[in-house]
């Protein structure tokens, strides 16, 4: 019996970390099909969405067995005293091993897939236009390919990757544009980057995500996403006033 109980949960928990590269491979691939760019913001809302509805039904779950074992096992006159229940070793490793391989399960699914997403995103697109950003206490400086600066707003065209090439004056700070879900560490004496597809025109979020001294909290900054046209003169202007 004890030996059928453990070759059950191993084959389990195997079958279970087998499962993770399979599922983690199958979602992100769609949107690269149609862009071209393998653009992870809608895969890592999908495994947000994801992740809320798994906690939520192993959540509700473990409540209503929880409260059936309150009622089932509830005190019925006022001097009732309890007796202990004496597991068997194999209802024992059953109660041990059967919730732990669950929740351990959807955790290897989801590492899994932010893993493949991860790796898909370290990919810059070939056809990014690249941005140097140095940030500074407490400010974002972009310059552009043509030499423009500008001091904590991003205009970018729509429609075009972008990718940040990234370091700091003085301490860590990291650059953080929730909307695209996207953040990565600048600092100094090392380059590092990120990139981002700005599908729409509008406007979005820049912040600090590193404790970085007394105006962390000021350290803000707009990402404006503008019309192709309307990007190019302002490139052009700019670069006419230096
Ligand atoms: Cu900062």
């Amino acid at each position: 019996m004890r030996r059928r109980i453990r070759t059950a949960s191993t084959a389990l928990m195997t079958l279970f970390i087998l499962a993770v590269p399979v599922l983690a491979s199958s979602e992100h691939e769609s949107g690269y099909e149609k862009t071209g760019i393998a653009d992870p913001v809608e895969g890592w809302n999908h495994l947000w969405h994801e992740m809320l509805w798994d906690i939520t039904v192993m959540g509700v779950i473990f409540a209503l067995i929880t409260i059936y074992f309150m009622w089932r096992y509830r005190r019925r006159f006022p001097q009732q005293e309890g007796k202990q229940v004496k597991l068997t070793f194999a209802g024992m490793m059953l109660w041990a091993l059967l919730p732990a391989a669950i929740f351990m399960a959807d955790d290897l699914y989801l590492a899994g897939k932010t893993w493949a997403l991860y790796n898909t995103y370290r990919n810059v697109p070939e056809n990014s236009m690249e941005i140097k950003l140095e940030s500074a206490m407490w400010s974002w400086n972009f310059t552009y390919p043509n030499g423009v600066q500008a001091t904590n707003e991003l205009r970018v065209p729509v429609g075009k990757p972008i990718v940040m090439r990234m370091k700091s004056r003085d301490v860590i700070h990291s650059f953080y544009l929730p909307d695209f879900k996207v953040k990565e560490d600048s600092m100094p004496g090392r380059v590092t980057y990120l990139w981002f597809y700005p599908k729409e025109v509008g406007e979005h979020v820049i912040t600090c995500a590193e404790f970085c001294g007394v105006m962390h909290s000021n350290m803000r900054g707009t990402l404006i996403i503008m019309p192709v046209d309307e990007f190019n003169t302002w490139l052009e202007k700019e670069k006419a006033n230096i």
